[in-house]
């Protein structure tokens, strides 16, 4: 049989453990399931489809709720009255998508209970409780009260029309556009199962460089009808609207958002959309970024253009997420300052049915950037974070990184906006500011691949930026173990040692790539292999001699006081931080500072053979990558083995790549030898 990773970590083939079965079997003996919606009839099935597959037992479900009943899953109010009360208080902290797992005691026997103030917290619920199985967790004393603590939790497709995907590389667009509206693939059911089980409510169709095609009748109709199948299972869709679309499909001459005959161009737009998708969710904006049309054009500003179009989205209870990304070629001096210098001033001037969304960084997506300091600067904001899924800077689908170690380290990070302790998370899940909509978007890594992502292992990467959604204060480690066992099984002797890979193997990919926080050393468009040497492109600040300023004195990019002062956008507390080389995170060191080649690391070597140590490390790590896979190999399929284990090499003779080809290219300006414990470049 040939694994191809299809079903993700929905695969419900695995049998638990022959003592813990039992328990199960007798929890799925008689079981109520509510059943009058179409998000109630998914959630049914998936549990049908799960049990059957888990347990090998063809579930009844009995028609109403009786004592004989093992299992009950029903919303609060159409609960028997004696489990309401015991399940009374939990309900109040839940919200709308929360839900309740709890053994009972019901009619002198113990049962389980799946409840929920609506139906989407019993879909949430099922897919808990179906994960509780896989990971063979003891249901005796079961007691889970969850809910979401970010009320947007979306994916943003990169998905042009044409069917390709701007840094997608795990095949073409899920979307045929070709074949919709009537032919609904069942990939699109698949994919709405996969992120409905950790949560996703969002998604974002197409590309944020959009055609404006999208927003033709055409287009639309077929955006209906993947949100048709979208829907019982929690998810909106939105769409990303070119700002120029009233002249390129609505025959004006202009897109001024303070033009009246623009504004009524949305409005009657946004009526028409909600015509055809009623929850239809909202716009993404990419806008005078890159290229990209949006109100500067016409001498206005990101708050005129954001809110004309959530003027037109309010009476249907829609959005406008306007991203922060943003850095022009007339102000040069440092990139990473713009988005902040841009958006910062316009705190608490975009409306209430506005979010702006920042990447997790200040430059783009590097192996390792410290935090953006927008967050927790724009107090009075719905800020939103930008994470990418999708390796763009990380070795595309074919370097296994586990991202969500790179998620919780911006999420952990603490901006002292509001004093110690104001971490991202905190900034993002509204809990210190109190936003009107809390958010966070991820860059799909999915494409038409047969197993989804590319790299098996990329899976991950879905599946932990969807739980960090869910709840971004969640560790990276109980992510990995997670997704391990309901991936491949709950062998420890597995689990262990590849969750230790996981865990290591985003450290792994900065050491070889962008060692000390060095950043943007990638060749050009491609952004896959090294090319710290390039310098002539059209815009200065893509080159990325730009970025790491080598020369014969020393490395790195001045951002402290006596350099573009980046650092101050940062609060007191951090920036004093970033800003002195000696108490600067050596991690951020060339990202904050340029430094001398014969700087004293804290390990007590020259900064030369410190940066040429590092290198060599990450290829090291990636052996002992290759060395963990090898000694599990009696846990997995030979085909799942062989797979991976092709990707891990490549990975290697990549990882060598880039140490052998930055450290030559530094040394011509280090003029230094390597030092003896690495392999010398060739
Ligand atoms: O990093 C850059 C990517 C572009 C992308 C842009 C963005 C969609 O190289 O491909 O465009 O970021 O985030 O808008």
């Amino acid at each position: 049989q040939v694994p191809n990773g299809y079903n993700l970590w929905l695969n419900y083939s695995q049998k638990p453990n022959s003592s813990i079965i039992k328990e199960y079997q007798k929890v799925s003996t008689s079981v109520y399931f509510q059943n009058e919606s179409d998000v109630l009839n998914v959630s049914r099935e998936e549990l049908k489809r799960g049990l059957k597959g888990m347990l090998g037992v063809d579930v009844l479900f009995s028609d109403a709720i009786s004592k004989s009943n093992t299992l009950i899953i029903a919303t609060k109010n159409n609960l028997h009255q004696d489990i309401q009360n015991t399940l009374e208080t939990n309900y109040k902290s839940i919200g709308d998508e929360g839900f309740i797992i709890k053994s009972i005691q019901f009619k002198g026997k113990q049962i389980i209970v799946i409840s929920a103030n609506q139906d989407v917290g019993i879909l949430y619920g099922v897919f808990r409780f179906l994960r509780l199985l896989q990971m063979e967790t003891d249901l005796s004393t079961i007691h889970i009260i969850d809910s979401p603590k970010l009320d947007l939790r979306m994916l943003n497709h990169w998905d042009n029309l044409d069917r390709t995907v701007e840094r997608g590389y795990a095949g073409f667009s899920l979307w045929n556009w070709q074949k919709l509206p009537d032919f609904i693939d069942q990939r699109y059911i698949d994919y709405a199962r996969a992120n409905a089980s950790i949560g996703i409510n969002g998604t974002v169709l197409n590309n944020v460089n959009a055609s404006a095609l999208i927003l033709t009748p055409m287009y639309l109709e077929k955006v209906a009808a993947l949100a048709n199948v979208f829907r019982p299972y929690g998810i909106k869709v939105y769409l990303t609207a070119r700002f120029s679309a009233p002249i390129e499909i609505g025959g004006l001459d202009t897109a001024d958002p303070l033009n009246s005959e623009v504004q009524n161009w949305w409005n009657t737009m946004a009526s028409n959309i909600y015509k055809a998708i009623p929850d239809f969710g909202g716009f993404l904006v990419k806008a005078n970024s890159e290229g990209q049309p949006g109100p500067q054009n016409y001498n206005r500003t990101h708050v005129d253009g954001a809110n004309m179009l959530a003027k037109a989205l309010q009476p249907h209870n829609g959005v406008v997420i306007w991203r922060s990304f943003v850095y022009s070629e007339h102000d040069v001096t440092d990139r990473a300052k713009q988005a902040y210098s841009e958006f910062v001033p316009f705190d608490g001037k975009f409306m209430d049915n506005v979010l702006v969304q920042s990447k997790n960084g200040p430059i783009d997506f590097q192996p390792r950037e410290p935090f953006h300091p927008m967050f927790g600067a724009m107090p009075n904001t719905n800020l939103m974070m930008e994470f990418q899924i999708t390796q763009e800077y990380l070795g595309f689908s074919t370097h296994l990184v586990f991202l969500p170690k790179l998620f919780e380290e911006v999420l952990k990070a603490d901006t002292y906006a509001q004093g110690k302790g104001t971490t991202v998370a905190k900034v993002i899940d509204g809990s210190i500011t109190k936003p009107k909509l809390t958010g966070i978007a991820g860059v799909s890594n999915i494409g038409n691949d047969i197993n989804w992502t590319g790299h098996p292992f990329a899976q991950a990467n879905w599946y932990g930026f969807g739980r960090l959604a869910w709840n971004p204060h969640l560790s990276s480690e109980t992510i990995a173990d997670e997704w391990l066992r309901a991936t491949y099984c709950n062998n420890s002797k597995f689990i262990e040692p590849v969750k230790n890979m996981m865990l290591n193997s985003r450290e792994a990919v900065v050491n070889y790539m962008n060692p000390l926080g060095l950043h943007h050393l990638f060749d050009t468009n491609h952004h896959y292999g090294p090319g710290p040497w390039v310098s002539n492109l059209s815009r200065p600040e893509w080159n990325p001699t730009y970025y790491h300023k080598a020369d014969e004195n020393g490395i790195g990019f001045n951002r402290s006081s006596t350099g573009s002062n980046a650092v101050e956008q940062y609060a007191n507390e951090v920036a004093h931080v970033f800003n002195t080389v000696e108490t600067c995170p050596e991690d951020y060191l060339l990202w904050f500072h340029h430094v001398p080649w014969d700087y004293k690391l804290k390990n007590g070597e020259s900064l030369w053979n410190g940066l040429a140590l590092k290198y060599q490390e990450g290829v090291n790590q990636v052996s002992q990558m290759i060395a963990t896979w090898n000694a599990v190999k009696p846990y997995v399929s030979e085909a799942e083995y062989k797979e991976v284990d092709m990707l891990l090499n490549i990975q290697l003779k990549e990882a060598k790549w880039w140490k052998d080809a930055s450290l030559l290219y530094f040394q011509t300006f280090s003029k230094q030898p390597f030092p003896k414990d690495i392999v010398k470049p060739e």
